[in-house]
Formats: C-alpha cells, sequence, structure tokens
C-alpha cells in the first residue's frame, strides 16, 4: 500500500481535474488532497479531501503541508501566458513565489517530493523554430515565459545545493475534452472542437499557418507519473524536460475535424496571442525525456481529433 500523502494545487484547473483522478486510482482517496480557490461542494473532485486554499498564503499551505502530513506536492496552480500578459506583476507572484515555498519546505524535509509544471513558453527569440533542443537559450518575451524560466532556475538551484527532489515538464499546448482550459494561447485547440460541434465553425485568433506543439491530456497525465514514478538517479535535467507531443497548425487541426465534420468551416482573425505564438516553437526535441524516463506518447493529430469529437459528442448532449 503506498505511503505517499498527496497535495494538488489547482486541482481543479484543466490538468489539475484529470491529474486528480489518476492519482485517486492510483493511492486511493484517503492520500489524495486537492486544493484551489473554489468553495467546496459535493463531486467538486474525487480526492479524498479538498482545502479552499490561495496558494500564496504561505503559513495556510505550511498548515496543510503538516496536517495531512503530506509527502508529495503536484503544484500546478499557474496563471497562463494570455492571462498573465494582461496581469504581468499578479502572474509573476502566482507563478514564481509558492513553487519557492514548497522548495523551501522540501529543503527542512517537511515534503519529500514535488511535481512543477514549466512549458514551452521559456522559450523564445532568437533560436530556430524547428525540433528545438534541451539546452538552447531561453529569451522568452512573454511574462508567463519569464516566470516559468526563473522557475526552472530555481528548481536547478534547489537540486544542486539542497538536493530537493523537484521535477518539471516543459508542457505543449494541452488538449482535453473534460475540462475546459483558460487564458493560453494554445487554447485555440479545445475552443475549435467546441464550436466545430455547436455552430460548424470557428475564428481562429493564430493565424493559419502558425504551428505550434501540441499534446493530448491523457499523454500529458502519462507524462507526468512517469516522470514522478522515474528513479531519481536516472533523470540528468532539473530545470525542466522538453516534450513535444505533436505539432501542428490550425489549418492542419481544421482539415483533422473537417473529416468527422465535413460542414465545418474555419476563418481567421489574429489577436494579441499571434505575437506569443510566434515567439515559441514549432516543434520541439524531446529525444532526452525519451531515454532518461522512457517518454511516449499514444495519441497524434488523427487519435487525438476523433477521441475529442467522440467525448464532446456525449459530453454535449
Ligand atoms: C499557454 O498557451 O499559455 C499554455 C502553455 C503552452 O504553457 N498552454
Amino acid at each position: 500500500m503506498t505511503t505517499e500523502k498527496i497535495l494538488i494545487t489547482g486541482a481543479l484547473g484543466q490538468i489539475g481535474t484529470e491529474l486528480t483522478n489518476r492519482l485517486v486510482e492510483i493511492h486511493g482517496a484517503e492520500n489524495v488532497i486537492a486544493s484551489g480557490l473554489d468553495r467546496w461542494q459535493k463531486g467538486l473532485t474525487s480526492a479524498g479531501y479538498y482545502e479552499r486554499m490561495d496558494v500564496s498564503n504561505t503559513q495556510l499551505v505550511r498548515q496543510v503541508i503538516k496536517d495531512y502530513e503530506i509527502t508529495t506536492v503536484y503544484h500546478l496552480a499557474s496563471l497562463l501566458s494570455g492571462t498573465s500578459e494582461k496581469q504581468p506583476l499578479f502572474a509573476w507572484k502566482l507563478n514564481v513565489e509558492p513553487l519557492l515555498n514548497f522548495c523551501e519546505m522540501a529543503k527542512e524535509g517537511l515534503i519529500s517530493k514535488i511535481f512543477w509544471p514549466s512549458s514551452i513558453a521559456v522559450f523564445g527569440t532568437g533560436i530556430p523554430k524547428e525540433n528545438v533542443g534541451q539546452d538552447v537559450v531561453l529569451n522568452p518575451t512573454t511574462v508567463y515565459g519569464i516566470s516559468k524560466m526563473s522557475g526552472e532556475k530555481w528548481c536547478e538551484y534547489y537540486f544542486d545545493k539542497y538536493g530537493v527532489d523537484v521535477r518539471s515538464i516543459r508542457y505543449p499546448g494541452l488538449i482535453s475534452w473534460k475540462t475546459p482550459a483558460g487564458g493560453g494561447t494554445t487554447d485555440y485547440a479545445v475552443e475549435i472542437f467546441y464550436e466545430a460541434l455547436e455552430e460548424k465553425k470557428y475564428k481562429s485568433y493564430i493565424t493559419e499557418n502558425t504551428a505550434m506543439p501540441m499534446l493530448y491530456m491523457d499523454d500529458a497525465i502519462d507524462a507526468t507519473l512517469k516522470l514522478m514514478a522515474a528513479p531519481k538517479e536516472n533523470l540528468t535535467i532539473h530545470s525542466s524536460y522538453n516534450l513535444g507531443g505533436m505539432s501542428f497548425t490550425p489549418k492542419e487541426l481544421a482539415a483533422e475535424i473537417k473529416k468527422e465534420i465535413p460542414e465545418f468551416e474555419i476563418s481567421y482573425d489574429a489577436d494579441f496571442r499571434q505575437k506569443i505564438a510566434d515567439s515559441w516553437p514549432a516543434s520541439i526535441d524531446d529525444s532526452i525525456a525519451k531515454k532518461d524516463w522512457d517518454l511516449n506518447y499514444t495519441f497524434g493529430i488523427s487519435e487525438m481529433t476523433q477521441d475529442m469529437i467522440k467525448n464532446l459528442k456525449i459530453k454535449l448532449g
């Protein structure tokens, strides 16, 4: 039986809801504590416990860690790229400071393992767009990218200096049908499915030939659990692992959707998020994750599109 006691921050978000369910399946509901800003209501999460908590409240978070004797934290609470541009100082505070609080608690021996999501937003200008490697120069031009790059450096610092076991993935855009994303640049690749089913048309805020790396949520959750289960000595990256997933443009995604919904039409009207997308890679080299902890994927663009449409048809009725 498990000895892990897990706290998830941002448990009601896009990754959080699905990761919480998987962690409950593996460790049992009594060992999983979900947390978020919402008031508790029945069925909110499958976790055995729920703490309504602002992750920036350092003292409260510490108390929760002590009360439940938490060993492992999945710290997912974060502001995404689009929203961060609108609230830069708040984004910096939320995306960096609570991570430091958890690293400090690990340094003190209160917790033993942390997962923290970084993003392809750490990449920026001055590097090739295709097959971007792990160790290229990071030159993010967005608030979100700056916060994630700094977080990565803090993770590496706490590992190097204090041996803190903090693990991280540079997620590409995440696509799922269960919980909508919010405030990201890659979110068009989720919205498009809802509108394709409900309106048979979609106006994309990203231009037709802009490719970005994307990952289906099932693969994202598998990768996260795999990284967290890997022996510590196998890990060679202590900032954050590159993850490529698949890479496609709005035009290519629309063509896949048209195979399932022939009436579907896409149009384009770029907004401020186009500039963010232009600063990000089109595809990512994730060979180090494949070597270190056996990263692999089940879903390509066709499998993902079919699965999204099948499940959203049921969900939307
Ligand atoms: C966003 O678009 O902000 C996120 C990300 C790539 O980290 N999905």
